[in-house]
């Protein structure tokens, strides 16, 4: 007993502990998505959504839901974010613009640990988008990779009236297609099933209703630096 209360104790003084890195799965889209920021499409419907957010460095369970879906075919990487939010704050609107310090969701992917390039794509629920194809974040960041355009297609869905801080939104749908032409240089030709990539799906909401603004994440994110990749978790392509 004394042993875990010293445990506990140290535990706390040093911070937490990580969590085992999940894995997740991504299986072929059911049928057709329409990307207009709505859920309804029936492939949407046969995937389970990955719900397990956690807050970085604390690792503890945000204040607000969150969940993100994945599926592809032979063309697309699809994502579908669905966020309660009881209020929606953006600051941004253009092209690879700081999207990060307002409310926004986002995807990194590292398809093959051997090789260092991965792929960062944001979403603001006001459909402002962020996409890079990075190296290292040390030999520029986003001032030199955020150029790089994919080709993205996304819509959002947004139940609220966003920077109206008095009242109370509901919440946002983000509609993410990335298209497989996007990791070629890292992957070729290879059929996605049955690769398993590095991953982490990323969300950051700032409300008038938290104490503090709110980073989580599918990845053990332990030192604040999502672009640190030890603590992704894995995706496999079925
Ligand atoms: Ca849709
Ligand atoms: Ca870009
Ligand atoms: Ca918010």
């Amino acid at each position: 007993m004394a042993r875990i209360v010293v445990m506990v104790a140290l535990s706390l003084l040093l911070g937490a502990s990580p969590p085992p890195l999940m894995h997740f799965t991504c299986t072929p889209a059911a049928g057709p998505i329409e990307i207009d920021g709505k859920a309804d499409d029936a492939a949407w419907k046969a995937v389970t959504p990955i719900t397990e957010f956690r807050l970085w460095r604390s690792f503890q369970k945000p204040t607000e839901a969150t969940s993100v879906r994945l599926c592809y075919d032979d063309d697309f990487l699809y994502a579908l974010f669905e966020c309660a939010d009881p209020d929606i704050f953006v600051l941004h609107s253009q092209r690879d613009d700081r999207l990060w310090e307002s409310d926004v969701v986002e995807l990194f992917f590292q398809p093959d640990e051997k090789n260092p390039i991965y792929y960062e794509f944001e979403i603001a629920p006001n459909n402002a988008v962020f996409d890079a194809r990075m190296v290292n974040t040390g030999s520029g960041g986003f001032l030199r990779w955020a150029a790089w355009d994919c080709g993205i297609r996304t819509a959002t869905d947004v139940r609220g009236t966003p920077n109206h801080w008095q009242d109370r939104d509901q919440g946002y749908t983000i509609e993410i297609a990335i298209p497989l032409g996007a990791f070629h240089e890292v992957i070729g030709d290879q059929p996605l099933k049955g690769q398993t990539w590095k991953f982490a799906a990323v969300r950051a909401d700032l409300s008038v209703t938290l104490k503090a603004e709110e980073r989580s994440a599918t990845a053990n994110v332990a030192d604040y630096d999502i672009h640190n990749k030890s603590g992704y978790s894995k995706l496999t392509f079925k």
